[in-house]
């Protein structure tokens, strides 16, 4: 059957309805402090939805993959047919997986969420099967040119609320360690047209990060979830050693101790230490994490929603997850756009292994083009009971902030080797 057959045939059983045909979509790439890739549905009976595809220095490749390969198969689709244009992008790639690919995916499938939402006259997390809890637990950055410096600043976090705080710090002897921002709040990391280069050494930051914990764990007791992030830069065995030194001082979890192409890998680190371990802001699909969630080698999955596959396949990814308890932490800097956080927020509402969600603020200029309805009390994100997922984007300011190239930052060790960002 030709696929315009199949389109029409589906449309006629499921008795619609000319309202829902996908009329147009559209890419706006903006850059309000930062750049952001959103992709825009409509559909005949006027209802709209939007869904990020930012993919954090790679922004145009999602945007092109979208614009040449994705929309013009789009257009006359029934919008409520989420699941088989979902398999219909994945399966008829025949190319699978890949940020890139997923992260296209994910914008297409965020946005039809939001319009079938909109269509039913609910807010999203009703669609997925309701409200599992009243609020969002997240967790917010504290980070310091050195331990006294982070230390103030989860102090200013406490002050603000947060009952989860994640705390970097700034390494003596090494060129930009990762995770120290140039401001108090917002933190942006990609800062040039082409990478800049940082510096690691494993033996400072082995013996230094445990007694930024320490401090913080004397100054502040034991009542606030602390986290940390490895960004990927220790090896098994050095992950592992981190792990155990960090024992005593109780962490949410350590973060990304190792790359994790690898799932295998973080069999060794189990088997030293008992410091919780989360993985995944850079995996794209279930195949990516289905080793370590089978194996339970970690406890929490950070896969999202704008790079892994959109709603669709995060869900799939977190029912896996729950058969071993393991449970999601999806990943929220700001280089994912408030679309992305306004739809993690309905998912992180509902999902039943919830855990936690990170929350890095955006700027103004960035929460004024695309306005929303979640906000933040008392350490908890809460999202809005608007139709939908609750974000939308100003299109006409979003133009006043053109593209501007941006990269993540290399890192070399002392004697120039490349390393791990
Ligand atoms: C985190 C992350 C981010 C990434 C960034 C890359 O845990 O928040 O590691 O800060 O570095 O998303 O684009
Ligand atoms: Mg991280």
């Amino acid at each position: 059957m030709a696929d315009a057959d199949h389109k029409k045939l589906a449309t006629e059983a499921a008795g619609t309805t000319k309202e829902r045909r996908i009329t147009d979509a559209r890419v706006v790439v903006t850059s309000p402090g930062r750049n952001f890739v959103t992709v825009i549905i409509e559909t005949e009976g006027g209802v709209t939805g939007i869904g990020d595809a930012t993919l954090n220095g790679r922004e145009l490749a999602v945007a092109s993959y979208l614009v040449e390969h994705v929309i013009p198969a789009l257009i006359g689709r029934d919008a409520a047919q989420i699941e088989d244009i979902w398999q219909y992008l994945y399966r008829g790639a025949y190319w699978r997986r890949g940020p890139v690919t997923m992260s296209a995916i994910a914008a297409i499938d965020v946005a039809l969420w939001d319009i079938k939402a909109k269509m039913a006259g609910m807010p999203l997390y009703q669609l997925l099967g309701g409200r599992s809890r009243e609020g969002v637990l997240v967790y917010g950055h504290a980070n310091g040119g050195d331990i006294e410096e982070t230390v103030d600043a989860v102090g200013r976090y406490i002050d603000m609320g947060y009952k989860a705080i994640r705390a970097q710090s700034g390494v003596p002897g090494i060129k930009d360690a990762y995770g120290v921002g140039r401001g108090t709040m917002y933190y942006e990391p990609a800062d040039n047209s082409l990478p800049s280069v940082t510096g690691w050494d494993t033996r400072k930051a082995l013996n230094y990060v445990p007694r930024l914990f320490d401090k913080l764990r004397l100054t502040y007791g034991f009542d606030h979830h602390l986290l940390h992030d490895g960004h990927h830069r220790y090896t098994p065995q050095e992950a592992a050693n981190l792990g155990k030194m960090l024992e005593p001082y109780q962490l949410f979890w350590l973060e990304d101790a190792t790359p994790a192409e690898n799932q295998e890998v973080f069999r060794l680190i189990r088997q030293h230490t008992v410091t919780p371990l989360a993985v995944g802001e850079v995996f794209n699909t279930i195949w990516d994490c289905k080793d370590l969630i089978e194996e339970q080698l970690i406890d929490y999955i950070r896969a999202t929603l704008v790079h892994a596959g959109g709603i669709t396949h995060l869900r799939r990814i977190a029912d896996l997850a729950s058969l071993y308890q393991i449970r999601t932490g999806c990943h929220g800097a700001t280089d994912l756009s408030p679309a992305s956080m306004g739809a993690a927020l309905h998912f992180d509402t509902w999902v039943p292994n919830f855990g936690i969600q990170e929350y890095m603020r955006h700027s103004d200029a960035t929460d004024e083009v695309f306005p929303h309805d979640y906000h933040f009390a008392d350490g908890y994100l809460h999202c809005g009971e608007t139709p939908g997922h609750g974000v939308t984007i100003d299109e006409a300011l979003a133009k006043k902030y053109p593209y501007d190239p941006k990269q993540l930052p290399v890192a070399r060790l002392a004697d120039g080797t490349m390393w791990n960002w």
